[in-house]
């Protein structure tokens, strides 16, 4: 398990519903319902927790909510309102790390292990999130605060609405033990059905079986599964922006401990990179340094210069500073990535601004 990142999954809790209650004070307290209206065929879109104690949930017809609770009020979804709420929730998320990924308007993965305030701890900074949250929009929001993201976004339903958890990696094994399998990704009702027959009903029942066993009987998934249930997903937080960045990784056959091999690889990368770089026409400030360990620790190190990358001369000659900081030379490496970032055009550039005494910022 790679322990060292720190992920974080930020979801508002009954998003539409309360932007309606936020908007107008006669909802407040009361069980409100955005979607359809009872008369049409609609569904339940978001309903205030007033709401939920009744039994209604997303998705669910609007005629049966209004069977289920006759005094819902039931009010018409505002997409253009809830996007302006969206903006401003990911905004404060990006006054904290640039790592981030929205999954739908009301949430997104942050990616905090390097960020813009230096804090250590995961759970200070996604506790000063929810608390920005709710002072500039007056809404709550919930937080699962973990190693990676399969952990970070189970977690944030926990202590809903207006909590957080924390899933410390060495408890994740116990965490993931106890969480019904209908809880993991990918277990739609079919798959769900088939566990069932296995026996299978919780995580520390999938922990039982092996790779391959899983593999006959999920197909492609199976691995999914199998890592999963024990608290592994390397999967990326990745960062929405058309091209905010180029870049290129590699994995080894097998883990690569010598300087030589390892500098040739990142020359090749450096090159690869550069290619890249010239055909999109882009010059980029900051380059960064991905390394993957054996035991899948992954750090990455990157460094912004005043003038820009233009070449592969340029990052190797940026490369030494990012590696001295690694365990270059000591730890097997399986993955180097080298990718640069903050991306400008090379034509629209003036040429001055390659200049540090032209170059304001
Ligand atoms: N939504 C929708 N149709 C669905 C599910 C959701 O239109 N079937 C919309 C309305 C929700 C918003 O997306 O307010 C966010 O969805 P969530 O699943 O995060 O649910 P909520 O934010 O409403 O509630 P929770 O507090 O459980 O996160
Ligand atoms: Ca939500
Ligand atoms: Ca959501």
């Amino acid at each position: 398990m790679d322990r060292n990142r720190k992920i974080v999954h930020i979801d508002m809790d009954a998003f539409f519903a309360s932007v309606e209650q936020r908007d107008n004070p006669k909802l407040q307290r009361r069980p409100v319902i955005v979607g359809g209206s009872p008369q049409s065929r609609g569904v339940v879109a978001a309903c205030s927790y007033e709401a939920r104690r009744y039994g209604i949930h997303s998705a669910m017809p609007c005629a049966r909510a209004a069977r289920l609770c006759p005094q819902a009020i039931f009010i018409a979804p505002r997409m253009a309102r809830y996007k302006e709420v969206s903006s401003e929730i990911m905004a404060i998320f990006h006054r904290y790390t640039a790592f981030v990924e929205p999954l739908s308007l009301d949430e997104a993965f942050l990616d905090l292990t390097e960020n813009k305030y230096k804090e250590p701890s995961a759970s200070i900074i996604a506790e000063k999130i929810r608390k920005d949250i709710s002072s500039s929009t007056g809404l709550t929001a919930s937080a699962g605060v973990s190693c990676n993201k399969f952990l970070a976004k189970i977690a944030s339903d926990v202590n809903k609405p207006n909590g957080i958890t924390i899933v410390p990696p060495d408890q994740a094994l116990d965490f993931v033990a106890q969480l019904p399998i209908t809880a993991f990704y990918g277990v739609g009702k079919a798959t769900a059905a088939k566990m069932r027959r296995l026996g299978i009903a919780t995580g520390a029942d999938l922990r039982r079986f092996s790779n391959e066993e899983l593999n006959f009987h999920f197909g492609k998934n199976g691995t999914f599964f199998y890592n999963i249930c024990r608290g592994i997903d390397h999967r990326e937080v990745r960062t929405q922006h058309i091209r905010k960045s180029i870049g290129k990784e590699k994995t080894f056959a097998t883990d690569l401990v010598d300087k030589k091999a390892i500098s040739e690889i990142l020359r090749q990368l450096a090159e690869t990179v550069a290619a890249h770089l010239y055909q999109h026409d882009f010059l980029g400030y900051t380059l960064i340094l991905k390394i993957r360990y054996h035991d899948f620790r992954t750090i990455t190190r990157s460094a912004t210069s005043k003038t820009p990358i233009a070449n592969s001369t340029d990052i190797l000659y940026t490369l030494p500073r990012l590696l001295s900081n690694t365990e270059l030379g000591k730890t097997p490496i399986r993955l180097l990535g080298i990718t640069v970032a903050n991306l400008i055009n090379r034509h629209t550039t003036p040429y001055q601004l390659r200049l540090p005494f032209s170059f304001k910022k």
